[in-house]
């Protein structure tokens, strides 16, 4: 893997390599904790590789270990900097800015794959949830919802989506009782696709989003918002038929609508069948 870096932040690393863009969580000495600003960096990040033509996987994780050994994909919000209104950034506003990320991972038209080397907690544990899968640290990843310690809660898709992942009894389980679980465990739930010796996690996370690259970008895209749609409302709606769209302009029937009205001349249609 030869991975080069996109662009320097201050919370976040960002690189990319042959097809996948890898953007990782960079504040391991508070277990990679996001404020405002990390937030910021990570939605510039992931728009980024969002509009590269030559990116169709996401690899998100945490940069560690700390000083302390310990590894963490993201515990988080930075509970040093909340306030009664949010999360206060240098600018002095408080907001909730990680839902916006939820929601660009959930809309991403490419697969986003969450690399857990440690500590999943949390805001950070609702994060894997909303990645399209998961792969863990067999040693080091604990997954641990903590939000009810905090007086916080997830009722988006970090909770209700998390129930369709793993049944509705296990889901209150990991925000009632907020105790911890191995990769195992987790794998066990359904919430972990696959248990990685730690050594081996990024090359295999790197492995998984090359197979996918020599799919069909279409399908996979057509796929990954046709799973989303049946709990995303009108929003799913709008995004799968957004691409259903894109496929129609590909058509000539649409390239004719379109001519039709440069040329100022009625359309015709007619030449176009109507298909059982
Ligand atoms: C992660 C835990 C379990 C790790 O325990 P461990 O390994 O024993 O390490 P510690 O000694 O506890 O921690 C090491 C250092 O890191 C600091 N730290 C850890 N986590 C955070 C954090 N989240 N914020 C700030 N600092 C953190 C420790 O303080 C320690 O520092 P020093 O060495 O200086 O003492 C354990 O650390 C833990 O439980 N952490 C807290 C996890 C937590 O409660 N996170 C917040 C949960 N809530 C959210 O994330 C909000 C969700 C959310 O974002 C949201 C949801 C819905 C709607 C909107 C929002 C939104 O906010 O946008």
């Amino acid at each position: 893997m030869n991975w080069k870096t996109v662009k320097e932040y201050e919370d976040i690393t960002y690189k990319k390599c042959d097809g996948v863009a890898r953007i990782a969580f960079n504040r391991p000495e508070v277990r990679n904790a996001f404020r405002p600003k990390t937030l910021f960096e990570l939605e510039e990040a992931l728009i980024d590789a969002r509009e590269d033509n030559t990116i169709g996987v996401i690899l998100l994780s945490g940069e560690g270990p700390a000083k302390d050994g310990k590894y963490a994909f993201c515990s988080g919000g930075d509970q040093r900097v909340r306030g009664a209104k949010g999360y206060q950034g240098e600018d002095g506003v408080q907001r909730l800015n990680v839902l916006d990320i939820q929601r660009i991972i959930r809309f991403m038209s490419k697969v986003v794959i969450c690399v857990v080397p440690g500590w999943a907690v949390g805001g950070g544990h609702s994060l894997h949830v909303v990645c399209d899968m998961t792969l863990a640290s067999k040693e080091h990843a604990i997954f641990k919802q903590t939000d009810a310690d905090v007086a916080s809660f997830d009722g988006g898709y970090g909770s209700a989506l998390l129930a369709r992942q793993i049944g509705q009894k296990r889901a209150r389980e990991i925000f009632f009782l907020g105790r911890n679980y191995s990769a195992q465990e987790a794998f066990e739930m359904g919430m972990v696709n696959a248990v990685v010796e730690h050594d081996k996690l990024e090359e295999t996370a790197y492995e998984w989003a090359q197979e996918i690259l020599g799919k069909s970008p279409t399908a996979i895209r057509m796929i990954k918002f046709a799973f989303n749609l049946v709990d995303d409302g009108m929003v799913g709606q709008q995004v799968f038929s957004g691409e259903a769209t894109r496929l129609a302009y590909m058509t000539e029937e649409a390239e004719e609508g379109r001519k039709a009205f440069l040329e100022k001349r009625k359309p015709d249609f007619k030449q176009f069948p109507w298909l059982s």
